[in-house]
């Protein structure tokens, strides 16, 4: 080959890379010409040394320059094929990069375990340990261990799903948390101090208030030396600190037949700021009571300590039972407890 042929070759390789469909067919054109081994330009330069001397430079420097001319134009195909493979993924008909992106969901827990691990973690502050008990309990720790008999009236306050009436085996799902005061102090000596959230049952009408599957917290102290002024500072530490200093918290006597004496704790209803009236009327949160019942509470009846072995001359405790769905209301401004089980993503996503 000469240099004319040198050139020739050039001009077909240009020609060739120019037309190359892909990258992979540009590459092949790449070994086939300026490939190290066996390149037709490569193995047409190694030629150089065996022809007469007088005709090498001429001939080498055709070689160099067509080697140059087709990795030029390797260079210049390859440019031009990305930015078409990048138009084209731009066309209308591929993917439409107009699109928003998709929103990625971040998971997070419901308002109601939020708030279960909330009070936990504010009770656990005080020294109260979480425990958890059954949610399908008998009749004597839910019933006959807390002073209430079949026949005492107070049975009818706890609107009861029985799941047995088998007289000598009655078993129910629980309408409250109490039921673990006794177990917890059957396997326990003093001194005792438990937080036990936990899902209950009652059969009743639902409002804005009131589900019939709901959860509750219950809190159990048993010490030498405890009173109602304990209780009252554990409670009103426990509400500073769940909801700041703002919120007003009501005590009043009540009646339950396993504390004496007892109490009610209510906080200021949050929908018409503690007036029971909002611009439609009647506040339909609080019923136009002004207050929300958080929580019943006593100090430990005497016969429930003995029931369990404590010497009530020895020891004594107090208790509360409160609903964690009324703190969440609270805590959320969610003007409506079934709000929360109804798993409307709209709602439990705007918390
Ligand atoms: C009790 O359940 C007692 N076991 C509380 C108690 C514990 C008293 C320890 C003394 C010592 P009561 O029925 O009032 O009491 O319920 C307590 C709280 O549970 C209520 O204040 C309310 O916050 C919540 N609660 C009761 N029923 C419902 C319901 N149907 N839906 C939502 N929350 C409820």
């Amino acid at each position: 080959m000469d240099a004319t042929g040198l050139r020739k070759l050039a001009d077909r390789a240009e020609a060739e890379i120019a037309a190359a469909p892909d990258e992979a067919a540009l590459e092949a054109l790449r070994v086939r010409y300026v490939g190290r081994r066996d390149g037709e330009i490569t193995l047409a330069l190694k030629l150089t040394p065996t022809l007469a001397t007088g005709d090498r430079p001429a001939y080498g420097a055709a070689g160099n320059a067509a080697r140059e001319r087709v990795e030029a134009a390797l260079d210049r195909r390859a440019a031009e094929l990305r930015s078409s493979t990048l138009e084209r993924d731009l066309r209308p008909g591929g993917e439409d990069l107009s699109l928003p992106p998709r929103r990625v969901r971040v998971g997070r827990y419901h308002p109601i375990t939020q708030t279960i691990r909330e009070v936990s973690r504010i009770f656990a502050g005080m020294g109260f340990e979480t425990v958890e008990g059954p949610e399908v309990e008998w009749d004597y720790y839910a019933f006959e261990a807390l002073n209430i008999p079949a026949d005492h009236p107070a049975r009818d306050k706890f609107s009861t799903l029985w799941v047995s009436t088998d007289t000598a085996q009655r078993m129910l799902l629980r309408p409250h948390t109490s039921p673990m005061q006794i177990r917890v102090m059957e396997k326990r000596r003093p001194p005792v101090r438990v937080l036990v959230p936990g899902r209950c049952f009652r059969y009743e009408a639902t409002d804005a208030t009131h589900e019939s599957v709901f959860f509750q917290y219950e809190g159990l102290a048993i010490d030498e030396q405890l009173s109602m002024a304990d209780l009252k500072g554990v409670l009103y530490s426990f509400a500073r600190q769940l909801f700041g200093g703002d919120r007003k918290i009501r005590f009043r006597p009540d009646y339950f037949p396993f504390t004496e004496p007892s109490a009610e704790i209510a906080f200021d209803c949050f929908a018409c700021d503690g007036t029971g009236v909002t611009n439609d009327g009647k506040c339909r949160t609080c019923g136009g009571a002004a207050w929300i019942e958080a929580a019943g509470c006593g100090m430990v009846h005497p016969a429930a300590l003995q029931r369990v072995g404590y010497d009530p001359a020895q020891h004594q405790g107090f208790a509360f039972g409160g609903g964690i769905e009324r703190l969440a209301m609270l805590l959320t401004g969610t003007p409506d407890i079934r709000l929360f089980h109804q798993n409307d993503m709209r709602y439990l996503g705007s918390l």
